[in-house]
């Protein structure tokens, strides 16, 4: 089976700046948006982070800076009521699906109004009406469990597709395999991202899996394979959009490789001592997603440098205001902890002592 390579990373000239492929469906309009996304993710981030410094944050950090082309442009690509399984890279994929950073914050913080009311971190939450199914940590778990949402869909009579991410080191799991194998041989409109972002915690890619790229992994399974540059956007969009045609036709599942390049530890407290000197420097200055996209609205007259600073300004407003509103959030009650695990309906488990008594 060959893979498809045309919105893989292309090299460009030395000294020239890189930016995104032109001849994309996307009107201005869409462009702008999809550059509020990446805008959102990478800030929104970066005041998690220092939330965390300030301890407000109760659990780890886990970034997607340098990567977050792969997830905004992929989610864009889908319509309101398909489903997305995020990974701990995948805030921006959180946006587009129309998580509010106000609510990100909150589950930060471990505040009661965040989405899982302090009971849990990061993007493990769940908002079934707007097609996000919650990630559990176990890696590659998620692909078997969207392979089932999207039987269940498929009983239902709905035409959605489901997308869901898993890294380099996720894609070595025996979960990832059954659930691409299931959804494949039931031509399932199940959509991969595998995202390469070259590490699993500090383990390199090349000593956890013997291909080079993780796309050959679709001919295991019988499905179309997409090796797509990961920092580009637009080629993101275009893939996914390709797939997502294929998958709600009727034809089956899809591998998506994103290559892209992990900048940060796996988590904050990671000082990525395992790194080759230079490595994230090279990255940061010639291959930045948001950099790149910058020049190619500007080359493309999509929009001028004030308007790009009008709306990065307006963003950084937003997170102000949200997460302010969530630090003067309370945090939960005690009691809460016993709720959303169990049938509460007659008694919940941390009272039932005090009602046997009475
Ligand atoms: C089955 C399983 N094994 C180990 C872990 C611990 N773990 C959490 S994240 C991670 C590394 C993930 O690397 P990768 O899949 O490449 O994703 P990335 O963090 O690079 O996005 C590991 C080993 C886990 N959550 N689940
Ligand atoms: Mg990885």
């Amino acid at each position: 089976m060959r893979i498809n390579t045309k919105y893989a990373p292309r090299k460009v000239a030395d000294g020239k700046a890189l930016s995104c492929i032109t001849g994309s469906s996307l009107t201005d309009r869409q462009m702008l948006e999809l550059y509020r996304y990446l805008k959102l993710t990478r800030l929104v981030e970066d005041r998690i982070v220092n939330l965390y410094r300030q301890t407000k944050v109760v659990g780890g950090v886990y970034r997607s800076l340098g990567q977050e082309a792969t997830a905004v442009g992929s989610a864009y690509a889908l319509r309101t009521d398909d489903f997305i399984t995020p990974i701990i890279r995948d805030l921006g994929a959180c946006f587009v699906k129309g998580i509010r950073p106000r609510e990100i914050f909150a589950q930060y913080m471990a505040k009661a109004w965040g989405p899982s009311g302090g009971k849990d971190l990061n993007v493990h939450f769940g908002y079934m009406e707007k097609g996000f199914i919650g990630p559990i940590s176990h890696l590659g778990d998620m692909i078997p469990v969207m392979t089932g949402i999207l039987l269940g869909a498929r009983l239902q009579k709905k035409d959605v597709v489901g997308l869901a991410y898993i890294g380099d080191g996720g894609a070595s799991t025996g979960a990832f395999y059954e659930g691409m194998n299931f959804a494949a041989v039931q031509k399932l409109p199940l959509i991969v991202i595998a995202e390469h972002n070259q590490y699993a915690y500090s383990t390199p890619t090349t000593m956890q899996t013997a291909v080079r790229n993780l796309a050959e992994k679709s001919a295991a399974f019988g499905v179309p394979g997409y090796i797509v540059d990961g920092n580009d956007v637009i080629a993101c969009y275009e893939v996914t959009k390709q797939a997502v045609d294929y998958a709600r036709s009727g034809r089956g599942a899809v591998l998506i490789e994103a290559k892209t390049y992990r900048r940060k530890g796996h988590a904050e407290h990671d000082d990525q001592r395992y790194v080759a000197e230079g490595e994230i420097e090279w990255w940061e200055k010639h291959n930045d997603p948001v950099d790149r996209f910058e020049t190619f609205l500007l080359n493309q007259k999509v929009a001028t440098k004030k308007k790009l600073d009008e709306m990065t300004a307006a963003v950084q407003r937003e997170i102000d205001e949200d997460s302010e509103w969530a630090e003067s959030s309370p945090m939960p009650e005690p009691e809460g902890a016993v709720y959303g695990v169990f049938d509460n309906s007659i008694v919940a488990p941390a009272f039932r002592p005090k009602v046997l008594e009475s």
